[in-house]
């Protein structure tokens, strides 16, 4: 969408505050460009995530069908995709920093706005897990590096290397041409972003990373951030992220994201007014990849990327569906 299109929608949005309250109040939605208000059923439950990630949405969906909470759902989701080796930026078998750490970063956040991350985490296999630990049984909502490690390791976590061999492999070779530079890459990315309904119509959600291949020590992303990589507020919506972390955390992207759907608009209007932030913001964005995931209350979503390649896996009415994402930069 061009930046024309953007502004247009901006001033239809404008329209959509006027109304926005009414929308939540009444379970109503309005058509604002025809001027006419419709009833629309929610529907709910629903798993949605980034990427290709199948076996993730169903682990969550089945969570959901034994009629469990949408936070019992999003860490069981993201616990799939934590333990896929094949999987290059999340949980085992992630890139590791340029230094040779894989170093993983996560958050979780349920329907009555906990939240609770762990940032530079090592030797850990399921740091959602972890999170959600912080969230229920600390008075903290961030542990970060050792101290996360340790109080992971009282809480049973068994300490494990992350590095396989085919990451250890592709490091190595990184280092021989790298200038020690981490990579902005595009294409390559699985971050597990995951949100959820339950039957009770409560939202919670979760994401989990092993952060940027080849990135500096010590940093860290969005994914962990709250408002950057993900925002719950359950009585609007969620919203999550994947791509390069940097322009998510300068433009608090899923925060964003959910304060739009509170004035009034939709899901995908939500995430395309995120993305054209950052587009208007840095003029660099054909060199990298961000991706928005949103659902409000409704069970509606939206998703949308600067570029080409970005997907989501959504599973609705029993069905579990890798779907394309539209984007931005279409030249
Ligand atoms: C980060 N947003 O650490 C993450 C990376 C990512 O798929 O999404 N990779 O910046």
């Amino acid at each position: 969408m061009k930046r024309r299109k953007f502004i247009q929608n901006a001033s239809l949005s404008t329209l959509g505050i006027a109304v926005g309250s009414a929308v939540f109040a009444s379970e109503k939605s309005f058509s604002v460009l025809e001027g006419k208000s419709e009833e629309k059923t929610a529907n709910y439950p629903l798993v949605i995530a980034t990427w290709n990630v199948k076996e993730s949405t169903a682990a969550a969906w089945k969570v959901l069908q034994e009629g469990k909470s949408a936070l019992d759902a999003v860490e069981q989701g993201c616990r799939v995709e934590e333990a896929n080796a094949e999987g290059q930026s999340v949980g085992i078998g992630g890139l590791p920093d340029r230094d040779g750490n894989v170093t993983l970063d996560a958050c979780i956040m349920d329907s009555n706005g906990n939240y609770g991350a762990v940032v530079y985490l090592q030797n850990i296999l399921h740091p959602i897990s972890v999170a959600r630990k912080v969230m229920e049984d600390t008075p903290h909502v961030i542990l970060a590096g050792k101290g996360a490690e340790k109080f992971a390791i009282e809480e049973g976590f068994e300490p494990i290397n992350l590095l396989t061999e085919k990451s250890k492999k592709d490091w190595e070779e990184w280092k021989k041409t790298s200038k020690y530079k981490p990579i902005i890459n595009i294409e390559n990315h699985d971050t597990i972003g995951m949100l959820a309904i339950d039957k009770n119509g409560d939202i919670a959600g979760g994401c989990t990373t092993s952060g940027l291949a080849y990135k500096m020590a010590g940093r860290v992303g969005d994914s962990p951030i709250i408002g950057s990589g993900l925002f719950i507020d359950n009585e609007v919506g969620g919203a999550t992220a994947t791509g390069l972390g940097e322009e998510v955390l300068k433009t608090v992207g899923s925060f964003l994201i959910v304060e739009l759907m509170r004035q009034g608009k939709s899901p995908q209007q939500a995430c395309e007014e995120a993305i054209g932030r950052i587009i208007k913001k840095n003029p660099n964005y054909k060199d990298f990849q961000v991706g928005y995931i949103a659902v409000n209350k409704k069970g509606e979503t939206g998703y949308y990327s600067i570029h080409d390649g970005f997907s989501v896996t959504k599973y609705q009415d029993g069905k579990n569906e890798n779907i394309p994402s539209d984007f931005y930069d279409k030249n």
